[in-house]
């Protein structure tokens, strides 16, 4: 197997995610490039043992909005508004180009979840940043990133950083395996979800 320098290898040790819950909350912004690495996500999550109904699903506006919402799913505040993974899977599709200027609309019929009252072993953070004219992306990525990790910080409970910082729409496309040569990277994040989670049982 060849990778380059700046891969994560692949881990030789295996994770069982079978008792483990994940959410997964995500922007709308840029909608087919969100649908293509939530599809990497979960397929990820579901090959390594996590039930279906253990995958809850929560969409927001924006990369902006996702550390407060992250916050909010782990408090156990969301119930209202989760769709859980069956939903997702079955209508994920927000139409638009890589570029739409605006956020695409929320799940045609969210699905109310009942939660029970365990907790998420880890949390998984999707946004797409692309560089634009003004300073915007610098902006948000700088908060968003800083905010995610004073979530997990704050809380204890893994956030995995799946925010795509790109500098072109090219760039996004390549990481999220919709380019040839490209890679998903919502797969990793998938599986790094499973594996701090599981390390976070541990420690507990
Ligand atoms: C406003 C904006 C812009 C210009 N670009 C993006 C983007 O590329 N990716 C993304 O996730 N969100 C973008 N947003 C929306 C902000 O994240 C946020 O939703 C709004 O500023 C409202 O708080």
């Amino acid at each position: 197997m060849s990778h380059t320098i700046k891969s994560l290898p692949t881990s030789t040790a295996t994770y069982d995610g079978s008792l483990l819950r994940v959410a997964i909350v995500h922007a709308r912004w840029n909608a087919t490039v969100i649908d293509s690495l939530l599809k990497g996500c979960v397929e990820k999550l579901k090959a390594s043992g996590v039930k279906e109904s253990n995958i809850i699903v929560q969409s927001v506006p924006g990369s902006f909005e996702l550390p407060l919402a992250c916050q909010k799913v782990i408090a156990g505040s969301h119930v209202q508004a989760a769709s859980n993974v069956t939903d997702l899977l079955g209508g994920l599709s927000f139409g638009g180009n890589s570029r739409s200027g605006t956020p695409a609309p929320p799940s045609a019929s969210p699905v109310v979840v009942a939660m029970p009252n365990e907790p998420f072993d880890a949390v998984i953070a999707i946004g797409v940043l692309i560089k634009g004219a003004t300073m915007h992306f610098e902006y948000i990525s700088d908060a968003v990133s800083h905010a995610l990790m004073k979530v997990q910080l704050d809380t204890g409970v893994p956030v995995i950083f799946g925010v795509l910082t790109a500098l072109t729409d090219d760039q996004a496309l390549e990481r999220s395996g919709l380019k040839e040569g490209g890679h998903n990277h919502g797969e990793d994040w998938g599986l790094a979800a499973v594996e701090m989670g599981s390390h976070v049982r541990r420690w507990r």
